[in-house]
């Protein structure tokens, strides 16, 4: 298991260019802005504060890059997206990086899309799991603020999203920053897309791994 609560931040870069090389393995986390991006990742890290959190829709513009442990596994705090008062012709060129990122970095091992379960499943979310499904990456998606409905209505905004057969292969789970809820199963599935034996080619160059684990 990764040990989420070793992150720690390495840099902010203001477009994917000015990520680090494109080594080891890394996963994106996306979502409209105010979905609670920050909290989540704040929850999941179990650090009050590595994401800034804000009231102010779109406060974050850059990329945060975090660590676990080391700078081989690390989260990709992407900027919010949705955000109307950001320039139309900014909107275009981040568009157009971002889309080079999810098709081309290839230490990317999965995309968590962060979604208000009262508001889920915009186009601008749709636009970021296809980006990832295109590359047949994991995608997990996080319903949070799963602490303002009931839990019946959790279940049957669960149940509708989960029926939608074009994202058979997406992982949902009602989660809240702010309550905690669905932090481990979260940790738990990460954790694994950290740890995969390398992507492609990587693959023939590796050892076989002695004395892995049954079950
Ligand atoms: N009730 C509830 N509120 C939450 C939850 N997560 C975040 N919020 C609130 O939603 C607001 C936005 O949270 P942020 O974490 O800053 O959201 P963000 O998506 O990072 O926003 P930007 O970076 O500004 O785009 C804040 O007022 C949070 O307190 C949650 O699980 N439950
Ligand atoms: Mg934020």
């Amino acid at each position: 298991m990764v040990d989420f609560r070793a992150a720690f931040f390495i840099k902010s870069a203001p477009s994917p260019m000015g990520l680090d090389a494109d080594i080891g393995r890394e996963i994106a986390f996306a979502g409209r802005s105010n979905a609670g991006k920050s909290t989540v990742l704040n929850a999941l890290v179990g650090q009050k504060s590595l994401a800034r959190t804000s009231r102010t829709p779109g406060r974050t513009q850059l990329i945060n890059l975090f660590g676990l442990g080391d700078e081989s596994r690390r989260l990709v705090d992407l900027p919010g997206y949705g955000y109307a008062k950001v320039p139309a012709a900014m909107r275009q060129r981040w568009g157009v990086a971002l889309a080079k990122y999810f098709a081309e970095r290839r230490s990317l091992a999965g995309v968590v899309v962060i979604m208000d379960i009262r508001h889920p499943l915009k186009d601008s979310d749709r636009q970021m799991i296809d980006f990832a499904l295109d590359r047949d990456l994991p995608v997990l998606c996080l319903l949070n603020k799963a602490d303002k409905l009931s839990n019946n209505e959790i279940s049957k905004t669960v149940l509708s999203l989960r029926r939608d057969a074009a994202l058979s292969q997406v992982s949902w789970l009602p989660f809240s920053g702010l309550r905690g809820l669905g932090v481990p199963e979260a940790r738990s599935l990460l954790s694994e897309w950290l740890s995969e034996s390398e992507p492609e080619d990587e693959r023939a160059d590796a050892e076989p791994s002695e004395g892995t684990p049954a079950g």
